[in-house]
């Protein structure tokens, strides 16, 4: 698909756009099922980028306390919890440039093992890899690495000065040279126009192979961070970007990513309508809070969805938690 495509696909009037995303969405996935992935911050704080988004960044003066790599047990038992609660991939995320070397790699490849044992899907955010790196992650088993873009590369400048959009590539190249799948998508909210919106969508639609999933993250704007006073992104905006990049990487999935927590449910299930096929399932980001599990759940079922199992069937949605009831008008029909 052509940039210009993409460009007036964009800007269609919203039922149009969505219609035709739903279209293609139909042509390759089960239109009524969402993966489920559950995140755990592996390695937090301490980062020496200054990405301007990031709560995690050592030159924004945040809440974020930083906390060593944890050990391989503690992250295996969060996976188990994963798996019990219904999620079927599970993401660690390390605020790093590039990986730690020596034992803390050792470690993180031995929590990737652990996760594949447990019969999930390992996927890893780590910064920048090397080809070494890449080769030592696939031989653990590892399902797939996210690496996002973020933005354009016109405005990347604008948002990071401690890495270029050019780095970035090198290691989406060698990640998917590799035949780990490729994780890759980015966020909005952050100021920049629909052009660079357009733009990202486009640049991911010609990586080559294509991202097995596409993050759309909208901004979590962070008291302390350069993006703090940023306001909300509107929700179509969402809307739109899970429908271009539904039609521009047809086979990908598409995660609803960070940002959820303001968004309605009413929004959501625009997104859903839209393409997207993919959420993050728990209580927390990586700093920051995820709307609760029983919410996500209640949401899933009024709108009538199941979940996704590994091999991409559609399953019924595990069970709410029965500790935490929730009120009456958000437990759908009996
Ligand atoms: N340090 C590694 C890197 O940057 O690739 C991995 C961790 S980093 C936290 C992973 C991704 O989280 C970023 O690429 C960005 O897209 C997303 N992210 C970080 N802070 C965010 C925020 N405040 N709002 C939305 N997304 C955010
Ligand atoms: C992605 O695109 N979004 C996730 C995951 N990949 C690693 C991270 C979102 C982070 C939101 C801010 C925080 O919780 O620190
Ligand atoms: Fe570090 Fe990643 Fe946060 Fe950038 S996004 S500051 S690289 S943890």
């Amino acid at each position: 698909m052509r940039r210009e495509d993409l460009a007036a696909l964009y800007h269609l009037p919203i039922t149009d756009l969505v219609q035709r995303a739903q279209t293609v969405h139909r042509q390759h996935h089960t239109p009524d099922a969402v993966q489920l992935c559950t995140l755990l911050s592996i390695k937090t704080g301490a980062c020496p980028e200054d990405c301007a988004y990031c709560p995690q960044s050592s030159q924004h003066a945040t809440d974020v306390e930083a906390e060593r790599l944890l050990d391989v047990e503690a992250v295996l038992a969060q996976a188990q919890r994963a798996k019990a609660g219904g999620a079927t991939r599970f993401c660690m995320g390390a605020a790093w440039r590039t990986p730690a070397r020596g034992p803390a790699f050792q470690r993180v490849l031995a929590m990737i093992r652990g996760v594949r044992a447990l019969d999930l899907e390992a996927c890893v955010t780590l910064g920048m890899l090397n080809d070494q790196e890449v080769e030592e992650l696939k031989a653990a088993g590892l399902s797939a690495y996210n690496h996002n873009l973020d933005t354009s590369e016109n405005f990347y400048n604008e948002i990071i000065t401690t890495r270029t959009y050019r780095d970035r590539l090198e290691t989406l190249r060698r990640v998917g040279a590799s035949g780990i799948s490729v994780c890759s998508g980015g966020i909005v909210g952050m100021g920049e126009s629909d052009d660079d919106r357009i733009d990202l969508i486009f640049t991911l639609a010609t990586l080559d192979p294509q991202p097995e999933s596409v993050p759309i993250n909208a901004l979590v704007a962070v008291e302390g961070t350069p993006l703090a006073n940023q306001p909300p992104v509107d929700p179509l905006v969402l809307v739109r970007m899970c429908a271009l990049a539904r039609l521009a990487l047809p086979k990908a999935r598409v995660r609803l990513s960070a940002g959820r927590e303001v968004l309605s449910r009413e929004a959501q299930v625009l997104c859903f309508m839209a393409g997207a096929n993919s959420l993050f399932f728990g209580d927390q980001l990586l700093t920051t809070p995820n709307p609760d599990r029983n919410k996500d759940l209640a949401l899933l079922r009024d709108a009538g969805m199941r979940a996704l199992d590994s091999d991409g069937h559609a399953q019924a949605l595990p069970p709410l938690a029965k500790e935490r009831a929730l009120p009456l008008w958000q437990q759908g029909p009996a």
